[in-house]
């Protein structure tokens, strides 16, 4: 591959404009419009999913959630990019990714719930556990990806990783590894222009995140993070490259955070009102929305089918959440190793002492410890 090839363009791939027309584009083509209904109704579903999980955290059912309100272009994009035998690792914030991937939305937020630390079998519909360390998950995958590939396999893995993380030394570690050993993993960063409160500017002097990608030797793209079709294509094309043995890439995706970064955030105090109104009229769920009516492939009855199964999600995870869960405190111990060591056995014993302790202090008192 040419030097030259590796680097981004200048602007972001964009296939859709923001009312709806479509852009032609020399290199990538537009999705057929089943994919793009498809992905339609994953944003449907997406933006019900974030609605919902919002309400649950006001009602005290979440104890937090980082919505990727804004972003759900990206979301869908990613489960739709990789096939099922392949492997997602996403963050805190791809709980949407995670269920288009097929996750039972209940068994993806009880971690937000505090229950567990990670809800579903990550080997059922191939989803790692969703990190909170940032970077972290960029490495695991990345070993993941090349011991596949040792295995003879043709697993992609993509990784997925937010602007702020591009910071940490585990995202050089990881590029820097996936490319000198050809790992057939696709770096994806949602760059929706804020770590918490920090600014891209302050997290970065290179021209773009994905200019990024050349200095490791792989080649980078940009793309209109809330045009579905063009971030469908353009991680396409990287996915397929990796299952090709073209080795890695990186893939920036330029969106926006609309929601504070968590319900413990407050975004007045770091970013203008007026900046957030502008994103809005950049809603990936309008622009497909517009492209997919003027198209003659969106009516009101598939519309509403869309609403009626997002609706059905939002029920679901009602129902599942606002049940209260009986946890075995003995949990905690047994599944941190396979064989439990006797560090483990003691520190139960402890807490089944402090346990046993306030239970019989309520009983004689006749009430709550
Ligand atoms: C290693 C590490 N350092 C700090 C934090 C605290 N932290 C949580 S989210 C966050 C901002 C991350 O921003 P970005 O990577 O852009 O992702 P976004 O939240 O915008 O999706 C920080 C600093 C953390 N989780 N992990």
């Amino acid at each position: 591959m040419l030097h030259t090839d590796m680097l981004p363009r200048d602007t972001a791939v964009r296939l859709i404009d923001e009312d709806g027309t479509v852009v032609a584009d020399e290199h990538y083509a537009l999705p057929d419009t089943p994919t793009l209904l498809r992905a339609y109704r994953g944003l449907v579903e997406g933006r019900r999913i974030n609605d919902q999980a919002g309400a649950l955290v006001r009602q005290g059912r979440l104890a937090v959630y980082p919505s990727s309100h804004g972003q759900e272009a990206c979301q869908v994009a990613a489960s739709l990019a990789i096939a099922d035998t392949d492997w997602l690792f996403p963050t805190y914030r791809d709980s949407v990714a995670v269920i288009a991937r097929g996750v039972d939305p209940a068994d993806a937020l009880v971690l937000l719930k505090g229950d567990w630390h990670s809800g579903y079998d990550v080997r059922e519909h191939r989803v790692a556990p969703q990190a909170t360390p940032l970077a972290t998950q960029l490495l695991h995958a990345v070993g993941f990806a090349q011991a596949a590939k040792h295995r003879g396999e043709d697993t992609v893995v993509l990784a997925l990783c937010g602007d702020g993380a591009t910071s940490e030394g585990d995202f050089h570690e990881a590029m820097n590894f996936a490319a000198v050993f050809h790992v057939p993993v696709v770096f994806f960063v949602q760059n929706n222009e804020f770590a918490i409160s920090v600014p891209l500017s302050r997290q970065t002097a290179a021209p773009s995140l994905a200019h990024k990608a050349i200095g490791y030797g792989m080649p980078g793209q940009r793309v209109d993070g809330n045009d579905v079709a063009a971030v469908l294509a353009v991680l396409g094309e990287a996915v397929e490259r990796a299952r090709a043995g073209g080795g890695p890439s990186l893939v920036e995706a330029h969106t926006y955070r609309m929601q504070a970064h968590t319900n413990a955030d407050d975004d007045t105090r770091y970013r203008e009102r007026t900046e957030v109104q502008a994103w809005a009229a950049r809603d990936p769920l309008l622009r497909l929305r517009a492209h997919l009516t003027d198209a003659g492939a969106l009516d009101n009855e598939t519309e509403a089918q869309f609403a009626a199964g997002a609706e059905q999600i939002a029920t679901a995870m009602r129902d599942a959440l606002n049940t209260d869960t009986e946890l075995d405190p003995e949990d905690l111990f047994r599944f941190v190793t396979t064989t439990r060591s006797s560090q483990l056995d003691e520190q139960w014993a402890l807490l089944r002492g402090e346990i046993e302790r306030s239970e019989s202090a309520a009983t004689h008192t006749g009430g709550a410890a």
